[in-house]
This record gives C-alpha cells, structure tokens and sequence, in this order.
C-alpha cells in the first residue's frame, strides 16, 4: 500500500510530470531544428579532422586505434585561405547555439526516461538501449566541447580522442534515432500545421474525421503530453520563443570570435586566452603566451637564436639575418583556432617554406616537421603536409602587420599556412625536418 502511494508520487508515476508544454509536436519541432544542426556539426566535425592532416599521424592525430573511423575523404587544400575559419566557425558557433534547443528536446522527453516497465520487450530494450547512447552521447559531446573553447583546453592531450570517439557513439545513435523518428515527428509537424491544432482534433488536413491527421492523433494519444497537466505559466509558443531567445543570445554573444575589432568585442561568452591582445601590430587574439610557453628572450635573441633546416643533403642553420637575406614574402593570412575563435588576415612577411626546402635539396617540397623551442605542453611541435609546404602563401614568418613579430605571437619566427588550423602554424620555431614524417 504505501509502496503504491510512494511510487505514484514518484517520478516514475506519469502525473508526476504536469507541465502542459510537453507534447509531441513542442519535442517534433525541436528534433527537426536538431536534425538538421547535428548533422551540420557532424560534417563540420569530420573537416577539422581531416584538416588536422590525419595522414601525418604520429605528430598531429594521436587518436590510437581509430580503425576505419580513421577514414578522411580528401586532404586538407590550402584554398580558400579561410576554409577552417569558416568550418570550424561554423562548428563551434553553430554547437553553442545549438545548446538551449538540446536542452529543450531533452526536457521534452524526460518523462520517458521514467517509464515502467523499464522494457517491455527486446526490442523496447534495445531501443530504450540506443537512447541511453544519444542521450549520452549528446551531453558528453557538448559538454567536451563547451570545456574546449571555453577553458582554455583544460584536457590538451586528451580532448581530441575523447571529442572524436564520443562523436562515432552520438552519431550512429543519433542516425538510428533519426531514422525511427523523423516520419513520426513530421507527421506531428503537420498536425501542428493543420488549422485544427488547438481545437478538439476534430478535422484533419483533409478536414475528414477519421483519416489523415484527425486519424493518427486518435489512433495514438499524445505519449508525452501530460496526463494531468496544471495549469499553463506559459503558452507553447512561448516556450518556443524561450528557447530561440535564448539560442540568439548564444550565438550573438559566441559569433563575433570569428572576427576581430569591435564584432570581436560582441563574443561575451569567449575566453580570454593567455592574454589581451592590445593594440597595434601584433594586436590580434593570443593564444599561449610566450611566458605560458616557458620562452626565454635568452634563447630568441639575434645571438642565441638559430633555424636548424634537414633535409636530403644534410642540416643547414641560419641566423635571423641569414634569413633576412633570403627572399622575403608577403601573405595576407588569418589564424583560425579549433576552438572557434579567428582573426581576419594578417600581413605576414617572411621566407617561402618551399625556398627553406629547396635550401636542403627538396624541390619537390615535401611533407615537414617542425618544432618550437617550447620544452612542455601541447603544439610545440606539428606536421605539414607537402601541399602546405608548396603554396607560395605558406611563409615562415618573421614580420606581422609592417613589424617584426611580437614574442607572444612566435618571435623570433613562426609558420603560417593558408586555410590551416591555427594548431600547425607553430610559434618560436627553431627546426624545420622536410621529408619522412610518418
Ligand atoms: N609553439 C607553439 N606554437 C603554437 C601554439 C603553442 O601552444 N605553442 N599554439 C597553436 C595554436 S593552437 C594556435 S590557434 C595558434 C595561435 O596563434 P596566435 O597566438 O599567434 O594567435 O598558434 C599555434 N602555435
Ligand atoms: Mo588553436
């Protein structure tokens, strides 16, 4: 007896759930807008992966046992220069906005969470199985990802496997998902469409009692509306407006990383990074600081400083002025982070990385390996793919906006590749190995 009572006033009892918003046709639109979004942020998510230069394995991607998930459908081309600006902007922006409209569909849906018996049948356990993954899957892939780009990666080493497996596990429980889902939610849609929503159900779209819309919502009573729903402190629509109030206010306050100057200042909800950027030449986002990455003005002054080349007829090493005196090039180029922030081109002058490999033998431009005079930590060193290397945009940049870099930008030089992430264009780069990156 007071066992009933117990467990009628539990969550697990369907009156426990009494807000009149829940419905079919709220969690049908709210799918919708998720099915489209997710499969963007899936795509998206598969081009930074790719653009990491996969290939290049035990330098950029040390994803272990990735197996066919592996798989990447085309190298990453240099062109159009802000190609990872505009994927990953689109990534992290989009997966932002996205937050308030998940939340919502969770919501939506949390009664059934609750439903007994846990498993009517096999199928119903497999079933309840896969939501326990999509559900799973979709706060671990937020929330990894909101960690990322808000704290300054908090896991360096080991955001990018977690973010790529809990990605395969979302994805295929979101495709299943959506494949036993989608007809019933556009079907839900279209009642909702139909001029009889409010009213008693009484005619369809066809306005035949009996068939079309009118028929599938007596055939099957709305399974998430509440059975004993209290009363309204807030309209449907209103709901509806809550929740893209608060998805605008997301991407109004998230979009503006991707720019810099005064749109720069709109992105609230952006983290800082290791410093204010200032103003003038070097006066763009920052991502570690010279002072975070250990580097000494001892070992980046003209005296200590030396560029160590190798490559197929031995090592060269160039001073600043040596390199001076080679043929300097100018790129106009932004720096697109995997976090979602980028800044708009920047002049970068400097030596062709091709002129650098032909220094060492290689006409052919081949893959390189470079490495910073950073000691700890993540991107201290990065590999580049021969097409990289052969764009005549792709510099080893001394200068930055008419002076020389800053140390915070990468003094005494760094690399700069076109339509790459901001990850391979490495800072206070001390040796270039071209050829043999495995
Ligand atoms: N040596 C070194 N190079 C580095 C990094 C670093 O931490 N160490 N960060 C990389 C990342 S993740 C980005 S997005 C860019 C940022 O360049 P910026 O700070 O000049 O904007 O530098 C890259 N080069
Ligand atoms: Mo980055």
């Amino acid at each position: 007896m007071a066992r009933t009572s117990l467990l009628a006033r539990s969550p697990f009892a369907p009156s426990f759930w009494r807000s009149p918003v829940r419905g079919t046709r709220f969690t049908a639109l709210l799918g919708v807008v998720l099915l489209g979004g997710i499969t963007l942020l899936f795509v998206t998510g598969l081009l930074s992966y790719a653009a990491y230069n996969p290939n290049l394995a035990a330098v950029n991607d040390k994803t272990p046992d990735k197996g066919i998930l592996g798989f990447y459908l085309f190298d990453w081309p240099t062109d159009p220069p802000w190609l990872y600006r505009l994927t990953q902007g689109v990534h992290v922006t989009l997966g932002v906005t996205l937050i308030p409209v998940l939340l919502a569909k969770l919501w939506s849906v949390v009664p059934k969470l609750f439903t007994l018996p846990p498993a009517r049948s096999l199928t119903h356990a497999l079933e309840r199985l896969s939501l326990l993954l999509l559900v799973g899957g979709a706060l671990f892939e937020f929330t990894t990802g909101v960690l990322n780009i808000q704290l300054d990666y908090v896991f360096p080493g080991s955001f990018y496997p977690l973010h790529f497996y809990g990605a395969w596990v979302f994805f295929a429980a979101f495709l299943a998902h959506a494949i036993l889902r989608t007809p019933t939610a556009l079907r839900n849609l279209r009642r909702m469409r139909a001029p009889s929503q409010e009213g008693g159900e009484e005619h369809g779209e066809h306005g035949k009692p009996g068939e079309g819309a009118t028929r599938v919502a007596r055939d099957e009573p709305d399974e998430l509306a509440a059975p004993e729903p209290a009363d309204p402190t807030v309209s449907r629509r209103g709901a509806f407006g809550l929740v893209g109030g608060a998805s605008l206010l997301l991407f109004a306050t998230t979009a503006g990383r991707s720019f810099d100057g005064p749109l720069r200042r709109t992105a609230l909800l952006a983290p800082h990074g290791g410093a204010e950027p200032g103003s003038g030449p070097g006066g763009f986002q920052i991502n570690k600081t010279a002072a975070y990455a250990g580097i000494s003005t001892a070992e980046t002054d003209e005296e200590a400083w030396r560029l160590v080349v190798t490559g197929r007829t031995g090592t060269v090493r160039l001073t600043r002025a040596a390199l001076r005196a080679m043929p300097q090039h100018s790129s106009a180029l932004p720096i697109a982070c995997v976090e979602g922030w980028s800044t708009s081109d920047q002049w970068w002058r400097g030596v062709r990385l091709r002129d650098l490999a032909a220094l060492v033998g290689h006409e052919d431009a081949p893959d390189v390996f470079v490495e910073s005079l950073q000691r700890r930590g993540a991107f201290r060193h990065a590999a580049l793919r021969s097409n990289q290397v052969t764009d005549p945009r792709s510099l080893l940049a001394l200068d930055v906006n008419g002076e020389e870099l800053t140390p915070d930008h990468g003094h005494p030089a760094r690399v700069i590749v076109p339509g790459a992430p901001g990850v391979l264009n490495t800072k206070w780069v001390t040796r270039l190995s071209f050829g043999g990156v495995k």
